[in-house]
C-alpha cells in the first residue's frame, strides 16, 4: 500500500463575490484597507469583465482538476491534489492543512505561473514550505517550466491560430506586430539577480521562433498601484510607438499568464484595444491556455520530475 503524494497547486485567487472584493484587495495589499477610490476603481474592472464574474475561479478549480486527470492516467493512485490560494480561500496555508489533516506527509508545490520570481513564485513556495515545515510535510517544488516543450507547443499554437484570424479581419494587408507580455513587477527585483525577465524573454523567442514570428517584441502589463517604480515599458506606452513605425495590427501574447482572468479581459482586451483602437490599430489577443491538455501536461510532467529528481 503505498504512500499517497499530495500536490499543492498554488494559483492567485480572486473574489467569491463583489462583496468580497475589499478583503481580497486589502490582503493583496499586505493587510492595507485600499482607498474608497481605489476600491470603486478596482470593483469597477471586475463589473466591466463578462459581466462582472470572477473567472479565474472556475478556471483555477478546472486547472487542478485537469492536473489530477492528467496524474491519474500518468501514475494511477499515487497523486492528490490540493489547491491553495495566494490571496483567497482557500489559502495557500490552508491546503497544507488539508493534506497534513489527510495523512499526506510528502509533497510537491506547483504554481500556476511558468516563470519564477522572488516576488511571484518565491512568494508562493516560501508561504507553503513554512507552513508544511510547522506541521511535518515534506514539500519539494516546482519552480518553473516556462520553456516546457508542451507548455510552448501550446502557446505557439495559439499565437499561429491568433495571426491567421487577424490576417482573416485585415484581408492579409498591413503590418501587424506579435506583443509578448507579462505581469509587471517592482525595478528592485533586478537588484535581486531575479531570473523573472529573463525567463519571460525566453519564452518569447522560443515561440516567435516555433511560429516563424520576426516582427515582435515584450512588453509589460498590469504594474500595481504604488508609488515605487514598476518594470516598463508598459503595453499602453508601447503603442503609440508601434503605431508611429506603422504597425496596423497588433497580437497580444501574454505568456506570463495562463488563465482567463482580470488582468487579460480587463487590461488587454478592454483598456489596451481601446488604446489600439485610438491608435488606428487593430488589437486582438491569443487565446489563454485555461484546461489545455499540453498545459495540463506540462504540469503534470513537471511535478513527477521535481519528485523523481527529489529520489
Ligand atoms: O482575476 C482576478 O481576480 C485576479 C487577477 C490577477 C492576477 C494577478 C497576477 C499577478 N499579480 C502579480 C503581482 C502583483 C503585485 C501587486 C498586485 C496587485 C494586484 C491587484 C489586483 C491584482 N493584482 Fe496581481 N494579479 C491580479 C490582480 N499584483 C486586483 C490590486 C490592484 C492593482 O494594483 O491593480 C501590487 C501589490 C501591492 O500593492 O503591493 C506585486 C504577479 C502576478 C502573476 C503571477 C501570479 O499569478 O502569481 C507577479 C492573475
Amino acid at each position: 500500500n503505498r504512500k499517497q503524494t499530495g500536490v499543492l497547486v498554488m494559483s492567485y485567487g480572486t473574489p467569491e463575490s463583489m462583496d468580497d472584493v475589499e478583503a481580497y484587495y486589502t490582503h493583496i495589499r499586505r493587510g492595507h484597507a485600499p482607498t474608497p477610490e481605489l476600491l470603486a476603481e478596482l470593483k469597477g474592472r471586475y463589473e466591466a469583465i463578462v459581466g462582472g464574474v470572477f473567472p479565474l475561479r472556475e478556471n483555477t478549480n478546472g486547472q487542478v482538476a485537469g492536473l489530477q486527470d492528467k496524474l491519474e492516467q500518468l501514475a494511477p493512485g499515487q497523486f492528490v491534489c490540493y489547491q491553495g490560494l495566494k490571496h483567497a480561500k482557500p489559502y495557500i496555508e490552508d491546503g497544507v492543512e488539508r493534506m497534513a489533516k489527510d495523512g499526506i506527509t510528502q509533497a510537491v508545490g506547483i504554481v500556476l505561473a511558468p516563470h519564477f520570481s522572488t516576488m511571484s513564485v518565491g512568494s508562493y513556495m516560501k508561504r507553503a514550505q513554512e507552513k508544511a515545515a510547522e506541521l511535518g510535510v515534506e514539500m519539494t517544488f516546482v519552480r518553473q517550466y516556462h520553456m516546457h516543450p508542451k507548455i510552448l507547443k501550446a502557446l505557439t499554437d495559439r499565437v499561429v491560430d491568433g495571426l491567421s484570424r487577424l490576417s482573416e479581419e485585415m484581408d492579409g494587408e498591413g503590418r501587424v506586430k506579435v506583443l509578448f507580455s507579462a505581469h509587471s513587477l517592482p525595478e528592485k527585483i533586478r537588484e535581486l539577480d531575479d531570473p523573472y525577465e529573463q525567463q519571460l524573454l525566453e519564452t518569447s523567442a522560443a515561440v516567435a521562433k516555433a511560429a516563424h514570428v520576426k516582427d515582435w517584441q515584450f512588453s509589460w502589463q498590469s504594474a500595481g498601484r504604488t508609488r515605487e517604480p514598476w518594470l516598463g515599458p508598459d503595453i499602453l506606452e508601447t503603442l503609440p510607438g508601434l503605431a508611429e513605425e506603422g504597425v496596423k495590427a497588433v497580437l497580444v501574447a501574454p505568456v506570463g499568464f495562463v488563465s482567463d482572468h482580470l488582468e487579460v479581459l480587463y487590461d488587454l482586451d478592454i483598456e489596451a484595444k481601446a488604446a489600439a483602437k485610438e491608435l488606428g490599430m487593430t488589437l486582438d489577443r491569443i487565446a489563454m491556455l485555461n484546461r489545455d491538455p499540453l498545459y495540463m501536461e506540462t504540469l503534470a510532467e513537471s511535478v513527477i520530475e521535481a519528485l523523481d529528481s527529489q529520489g
